[in-house]
Parts: structure tokens; sequence; C-alpha cells
């Protein structure tokens, strides 16, 4: 098996991390400081959000040199450093490669920007008049620039690279190249599946996105995947995780499939739509069916895949998915799922210890520019101040960027505000508290590592009446059972087998809130 089907991936947000200077932004000192911790944890692979030289409109997804280091994190001595010390405790890196766009303050966009007959100009995506595409962030994805427009799927400030023109392609090349000759392992690929317009003609018109029919998944998307793989990757002994917006089960298993070597995994997001209606920004109820059943179709669908409740851009789990009341008990159960499920678990930092949502009260608290951008179109659309700002504080991405909680005095003067509750929820309480979330993942990380039917093992469903999710995971002659009840409430549900880890010290008769346990099944 290779490292990334048997190993446990721990993304770390390097502004959000652990900050080794007093600046109040994290670093990658700060990050080598934390090794022998994420070692303790279990961790095999780090996913490193970019790094690399940013003004930081899109912390570090607005790349302005992919050859650079962003000098608040660090120098490149820091880097080789950490993927040096990372590799002595058997721990790989994988970068994040964003390659659907560039920072507009990248060289290559002010030499395209210096006029049409300038060599970088089709390094980019130009347009004379706009069309009728919405952006990601909200708002058209067109931002005029002399007499032309160019594309933007994401931020202004975050032109998309013109993969119809070949030098690009061996740009991207080179860059991933250079990280893989430095001795990672391989890339999470930052929105993958829309790096290839077919055509820049209006689109059909939809709620959000339109447009998105001219670049989403398109077979040329395909081609270079292939191309990268053929021409980069397979030199190397590597690991690639795509993220994938809007993809579905046919589509990963088309980018999956061993045979049309393109990715080895994708990161979905059926599971994370649950608590909201057709757009993030529009939260609806909770509901734990929807996520089961997503979870469930997910697992039949594929043979293998990305597991995730958490990254960068998602708010806590535990805050949209448990309750708060039950915080441990419900940290517990999703960590006792995310790690039973087949695939490969990513854990996002915090999340072992149960971090929650920010607790912002005010736009002017957040940092996010996609945040910013949403509540400009929100205003434009009048939607009211009071209500606008509600929809915005429960979704904004920034509820998983605030400074991770390693103690209870906290950062000096953070980028963004950290949670005042890192009073009791930090990493120092975690470590002395035998019954915390952290010494839960610890031991869920063992129980899964040293067994076969989670680490190899067939899944299926066997109920999810009442939101019970109950599954077997089996292998040849083994089999196990596991039960959570992903609600506050008790539910009637009972077997009488040895419990082999369970989110609660004893096992009675029926589930109690958040009640989560494997067992054996004879
Ligand atoms: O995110 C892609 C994306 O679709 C985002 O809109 C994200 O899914 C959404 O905010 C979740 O609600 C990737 C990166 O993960 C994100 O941090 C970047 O801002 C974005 O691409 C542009 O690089
Ligand atoms: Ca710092």
């Amino acid at each position: 098996m290779k490292l990334w089907e048997k190993g446990i991936v721990y993304q770390i947000y390097p502004r959000s991390f652990n900050d080794s200077n007093g600046d109040g932004i994290g670093d990658l000192q700060g990050i080598i400081q934390k090794l022998d911790y994420l070692k303790e944890l279990g961790v095999d692979i780090i996913w490193l959000s970019p790094p690399y030289l940013s003004p930081n409109n899109d912390n570090g997804y607005d790349v302005a040199d992919y050859y650079k280091i962003n000098p608040e994190y660090g120098s490149m001595e820091d880097m080789d450093l950490l993927i040096e010390k990372a590799k002595k405790r058997n721990i790989r890196i994988i970068m994040d490669l964003v390659i659907n766009h560039t920072s507009t303050e990248h060289w290559w966009f002010k030499e395209a920007a210096k006029g049409k007959d300038n060599p970088y100009r089709d390094y980019y995506i130009w347009r004379d008049k706009k069309n009728n595409w919405g952006s990601f962030f909200g708002g058209t994805t067109w931002e005029k620039l002399d007499d032309q427009y160019y594309l933007h799927l994401f931020d202004k400030s975050q032109a998309d690279l013109n993969l119809k023109n070949p030098k690009v392609i061996k740009e991207v090349k080179d860059i991933m190249t250079y990280w893989l000759d430095k001795g990672i392992y391989g890339f999470r690929m930052d929105v993958i599946n829309v790096i290839y317009k077919n055509s820049l003609e209006n689109g059909k018109r939809r709620f959000v996105l339109t447009g998105l029919e001219h670049y989403l998944s398109t077979e040329r998307n395909h081609e270079i995947l292939k191309e990268l793989r053929r021409d980069v990757l397979d030199n190397y002994d590597t690991f690639t995780v795509g993220e994938t917006v809007l993809v579905t089960p046919k589509e990963a298993l088309d980018l999956m499939a061993k045979e049309r070597k393109e990715l080895d995994l994708v990161i979905a997001f059926e599971h994370m739509d649950v608590d909201h209606f057709n757009n993030k920004w529009f939260k609806i109820k909770y509901k734990p069916k929807k996520m089961i059943k997503a979870l469930d179709k997910w697992q039949t669908a594929l043979p293998w895949n990305c597991l995730y409740f958490e990254n960068h851009d998602q708010p806590r789990s535990v805050s949209r998915f448990g309750l708060i009341k039950y915080h441990k008990e419900s940290a517990k159960m999703l960590a006792l799922v995310l790690l039973s499920l087949r695939g490969t678990p990513f854990i996002y930092q915090g999340e072992e210890i149960g971090m929650t949502n920010g607790d912002f009260t005010s736009l002017d608290e957040i940092m996010d520019k996609e945040t910013h951008n949403v509540w400009k179109v929100g205003r434009k659309l009048l939607i009211p101040k009071r209500k606008l700002t509600k929809m915005i504080l429960k979704a904004t991405r920034d509820h998983a960027r605030t400074p991770m909680q390693w103690d209870e005095k906290g950062w000096v003067n953070p980028w963004l505000k950290q949670n005042k509750n890192k009073s009791h929820i930090n990493v120092e309480n975690s470590l002395k508290d035998k019954d915390s979330i952290l010494n839960f993942y610890k031991k869920m990380i063992e129980f899964r590592k040293n067994s076969h039917c989670l680490t190899k093992g067939e899944y299926k469903l066997i109920s999810s009446k009442k939101d019970v999710f109950v599954f077997e995971r089996s292998f040849e002659n083994e089999k196990l059972l596991i039960v959570a009840n992903m609600t506050n409430k008790e539910r009637p549900f009972n077997v009488n087998n040895d419990v082999l880890i369970s989110n609660y010290s004893d096992k009675i008769s029926y589930l109690r809130p958040y009640e989560a346990y494997i067992v054996e099944v004879k």
C-alpha cells in the first residue's frame, strides 16, 4: 500500500498554524516547532496550504511567485528545513498547486498588462467585452484593464491562466519539477477541474456560476492532467489530490481511475453542502440524514477517496454537525466516523482539539476576501444589513482560519481575531486531559492503523434509521460494525458485542447523544 493509501493527512494553513516570532502571523519555523506534536498525533502527510510569495488577498491562493516563499512565513531555507525535518520523522509534505490563476502581482501578469503584443499577454485570458459569467466570489468574472477585460473566476486580484497556451503548461511542469526535486511528496491541486475553458461565450443563466458549462471538467482538462502525470509526476513517488468543485461520482471515478493516470484522489463537496440551500451563504437547518446520505452515496460510488469534514474554506465541523453542549461527544463522534470510513482521512489543523467557529460579531473582524466580495454583492441585491451580516457570519471561511489554539494565553497580536474559548479549548489542556478530543483522535488513529477492516476493508451501509449511521467495514474474515448517533437525542439502538472503541466510557442499552462506537462482528 502507498503511504497515501494507509496514512493520515493533516492540513496546515500556514498563516494560522503557529507563530514562532511573535508577529501574529504563522510561519514555517512555527510548523517545524510542531513536527513532534504532529508525529505523536499519528500524521503521515502534511498538506501545506500555499506558502509562496503573495500579496495575501486570498492568503496565498493568489500566487505572485511560485519559486519564492512569502517573507512573512520565512525563507526558502526554512522551507527546505521543514521538508528535511518532516522527512526525518517519516512525514511527507504535499504542496498546494494553484495553477488556475496567479495573483495580478505576479510578474507574468505585470508583463501581460503592458499591452497586447507583450509575449506574456496570452498567459492570461482576455476579451474585448464582458460576458455573463459569474465568479465563485460573487459578481462578474471580468475586470477591465485598458481597452480589454481579463478573466478571473475568483477575486479580481486572481487572474485566470490560459491553459490553451503551451508555454503556460510548460511553466506548470517546471514549477512541479522544482518542488518535487526539493523532496515534496506531491500536490493538492487547487480547483483543478476548472482550469481549461472551452469557450468564452455567454453561459446558460444559473443562480450562481453562470458560464460553468464552458469550463467545468472539460475533456482537455483531463488531457492536461494526464500530461502532467506522464511528463512530471510519474518520474517520482508522488501523491496528488485534486480539489474538484461540483464534482459528481462519475467525474470523480474518471479523475481517479488508475488506468487513466490523472489524479490519486479528489476533494468532493456533496457532504459539505448538507446545511445550506444552493450555496453556502443560504444556510438551512442541518439534518444528519442528509449527511449520512451523502457519505453513503460517495462510499458506495467510489472504491476509495479523500475523507474530510474540515478545511480552510469550511466552517468548523463541531459547530456545524455537532453541538457545543456536547462538545467532546460530538467532536469525537465525527472523528470516529471520519476515521472509520473507507478512504484517506484528512484532518484540518485544530479539528483534533475540537476548535469551533470563531466568535466574530461584525464584518470588520473578518479578513476573508471572498466574504467581503459577497457582502458587496449582497448589498447590491438590497439584502438588509442585519440579515446579510447574520448570513455572512454563519458561513465565512474565517471560521476555519482563527489562530490555532496551542494554549490559553493565545497568540500575540494575531492577524485574525482568536476565539476567546482558547481559554479551555487548546492543545496544552488537551494533552493533560486523558479524556480530551485530542487523545481520542490519537487513540482512533492508532486503532485505524492497526485495523485491516478500516484501512483495506469493504464498506456497507447497515442502517440510518433515526439518524443513527450504522455501517460495516469487512476484510477477509474480519468484520467491524460502526455505530454513530449523529444527533443530540437518545436513540434506540443496541448490540451485545464488546465495544472496541467508543466516545463514552461505558455502554448501555441505547445510544446517548452523539454516542459512537465500534464493535467486532463475530
Ligand atoms: O477553493 C475553491 C472554491 O470553490 C472556493 O470557492 C471554496 O470551495 C468555497 O469558498 C467553499 O465554500 C479553492 C481554495 O480552497 C480557496 O481557498 C481559494 O480561495 C480558491 O480556490 C481560489 O484559489
Ligand atoms: Ca510569525
